[in-house]
């Protein structure tokens, strides 16, 4: 997917808002104000509104502070230290007019502080306001951890998704596998074809690797000039050897010219498995530098293969 389309596609056309209060008529009220503009969803308690944030991630919460068992701060707390849903927008709505109340709920992370009983038109701007920030952000952040050529994850996302996978397959005692993947040849590529031509080559092959890679949470990156790397959890080395052969077979399929390769008419590449079931204290460097270790066999022996 190249960026232009991902812009397209994270653009939401209104926003997902969940309405928290243990009381049923504060919500009503809510409810009746934004149905029209927004897809609701609602909470009666704060346990509940954790739960509805990691399973619908609203764009915004409106947040009661004042509720049995865990209040909003303790819910907002809670938001704000989970990565999952740290970036989720949260508008306190409170009969408080406290001050250190207000204070105490910026300083947990909330977007703004809306007084009950609620002025309709001012609230619907207020909220209109932050959903627009909301989009903003969440488009920028998706475009930092792009790669601009490719269109691909970047380093960037690799580095920050290779630790949670570590710690998922951790958790669930499940093999981690990861593929480096390097074109043959690539700088005599460049020297045949010009620069511009080796950018669309390695546009070419980051659209195929992504294509064949395409279980929800796998990642594919650009790891380096022409190096791809593939992050995929709950796979063993049966699993993910098998996956690299497929890309490794679909990116000679392209039938890319490549006259100066010393061992194909046709653009090729090499990969490296490695696969661990990962221990909580070990760094994950170390399954890196085994996929490198069979790259850099793979190179040897021939390139245009597999080795895991
Ligand atoms: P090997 O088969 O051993 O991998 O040979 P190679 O020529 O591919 O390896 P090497 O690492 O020597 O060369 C990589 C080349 O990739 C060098 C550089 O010109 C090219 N490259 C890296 N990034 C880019 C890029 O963004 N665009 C283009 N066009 N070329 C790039
Ligand atoms: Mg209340
Ligand atoms: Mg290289
Ligand atoms: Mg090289
Ligand atoms: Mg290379």
């Amino acid at each position: 997917m190249f960026i232009d389309e991902y812009i397209s596609g994270v653009a939401p056309a209104n926003g997902k808002i969940l309405l928290v209060d243990d009381q049923v008529v504060n919500i009503k009220i809510l409810h009746q104000l934004l149905q029209d503009d927004y897809d609701i969803y609602m909470a009666r308690d704060g346990h509940q509104a954790i739960d509805m944030c990691k399973k619908v991630n609203p764009d915004l919460v409106l947040l009661d502070i004042e509720m049995p068992i865990l209040n909003g701060f303790d819910v907002c707390a809670h938001l704000k230290s989970d990565p999952a849903t740290k970036e989720i927008a949260v508008i306190f709505i409170s009969g408080h007019f406290d001050e250190d109340k207000e204070v105490k709920g910026f300083n947990l992370g909330a977007v703004d502080f809306i007084h009950k009983p609620i002025n309709p038109i001012i609230t619907k701007a207020r909220i209109r306001n932050q959903l627009t920030l909301k989009s903003q952000s969440d488009l920028l952040r998706s475009i930092a951890l792009l790669d601009g050529l490719t269109g691909v994850a970047n380093r960037r996302k690799f580095e920050q998704t290779l630790p949670v996978s570590w710690l998922q397959c951790c958790r669930e005692q499940q093999p981690l596998t990861i593929i480096l993947l390097d074109i043959d040849f690539f700088k005599l590529f460049n020297d045949t074809y010009g620069h511009t031509e080796g950018d669309n080559c390695l546009r070419k092959v980051a659209q195929t690797i992504q294509d064949t890679v395409n279980r929800p949470y796998d990642l594919v990156a650009r790891y380096g000039g022409e190096e791809f790397v593939c992050v995929l959890p709950n796979t063993d080395l049966t699993g993910g050897t098998y996956v690299a052969q497929q890309i490794v077979d679909s990116i000679i399929a392209l039938k890319i010219t490549h006259e100066k390769s010393q061992i194909s008419d046709y653009v090729t590449l090499s990969a490296g498995v490695a696969t661990i079931v990962p221990v909580r204290n070990k760094d994950d460097k170390i399954l890196i530098e085994a996929a490198d270790k069979q790259l850099y066999l793979s190179k040897e022996r021939g390139r245009n293969r597999v080795l895991g």
